[in-house]
């Protein structure tokens, strides 16, 4: 757990094949310029770093020989790059360090869960999130496959789909993830949702109850209601889920999103359980809107990271 591993690895995915806008590429690099890297030092943690060329080479690999499979768009390169993600996550939690891993698109999301279930199976998902990225290959419409990881994680039906079934195991339960800041939801992810039982705080539950109670509640989900505290946890936190007034580059800003102190009092909480296992900033793409909004987007991903990893608790 986070209380014993004095070691961040921090794993930069320079991925955008799973969407449609160039840019969110280079999310990785923009937050280690910004300084992310010395910035979690300065926490007291030996901080290492990885990762860029490595998913490079894989998009390389399958440049201009991926064509759509069904609905799906580019469905090798982002089966090779979760699957590398995947085993990379696995390495660096079970050598005992955190994994803190930069988008990139949020179909980084398969691999990086998959990784901490591998090391951690009881491990639980907090998902922050405008969107529930759970369209299946038979329920998406755009084919992008960032709209997709949830639902491959969880085996759902039209997910036992080559190639992603030579790796991709149902490791997630539907009771092991908790949405929160959800509000562009597709119909069918919709049905899914419910069908399956899966515990959802919309913008409209933090409205009515704030953000401090609904993520106790969605501790308390994760635990069981077992009045322990102690199950692990994987954050994956989508900056879309903010307000496009915090996090405005980014591919799919939706209106009426966290604030500011709301995205980072998930973070600081989550740090303060103990039990935080890995962290994921996704979908920050420094290449939309004006220069002075990509630096405002850079800087509160590095700002989440940061208090995901103790720096604003006394
Ligand atoms: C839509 C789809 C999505 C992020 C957009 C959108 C999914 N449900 N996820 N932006 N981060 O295309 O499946
Ligand atoms: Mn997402
Ligand atoms: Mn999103
Ligand atoms: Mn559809």
């Amino acid at each position: 757990f986070l209380k014993t591993s004095a070691s961040v690895q921090i794993l930069g995915c320079d991925f955008s094949g799973g969407q449609g806008k160039a840019g969110v590429d280079q999310g990785p690099s923009q937050l280690i310029q910004a300084g992310l890297q010395k910035q979690i030092a300065q926490l007291g943690w030996n901080v290492g770093y990885e990762g860029n060329e490595r998913y490079e080479r894989i998009v390389q690999e399958f440049a201009g020989k991926d064509a759509d499979i069904g609905q799906m768009k580019n469905p090798r390169t982002v089966n090779a790059v979760a699957r590398s993600v995947a085993d990379r996550v696995e390495a660096i939690s079970k050598a005992g360090d955190l994994p803190l891993t930069l988008g990139g698109d949020h179909s980084l999301g398969l691999g990086t869960v998959t990784g901490t279930l591998r090391s951690h199976p009881s491990a639980g998902v907090i998902w922050v999130d405008a969107h529930a990225d759970i369209n299946t290959p038979l329920t998406t419409d755009s084919g992008n496959l960032h709209g997709c990881p949830v639902s491959f994680l969880m085996g759902l039906e039209g997910c036992d789909v080559a190639p992603f079934n030579e790796w991709v195991q149902p490791l997630l339960k539907p009771e092991g993830i908790v949405y929160i800041g959800l509000r562009d939801i597709d119909v069918e992810e919709r049905k899914i949702l419910k069908e399956n039982n899966i515990k959802c705080f919309s913008m409209h539950h933090v409205d009515k109850y704030g953000i401090g109670r609904v993520v106790d509640m969605a501790l308390d989900h994760l635990n069981g209601n077992s009045g322990r505290r102690d199950r692990p946890i994987h954050l994956s936190f989508d900056v879309d889920g903010l307000d496009p007034s915090v996090a405005p580059s980014t591919g799919t800003p939706v209106r009426g999103g966290l604030t500011f102190r709301e995205g980072h009092y998930i973070c600081e909480t989550l740090h303060e359980t103990g039990c935080l296992v890995a962290v994921d900033i996704m979908e920050v793409n420094p290449s939309l809107m004006e220069q002075r909004d990509a630096e405002a987007t850079v800087a509160v991903g590095c700002s989440l990271a940061r208090s995901a990893l103790g720096e604003t608790l006394l």
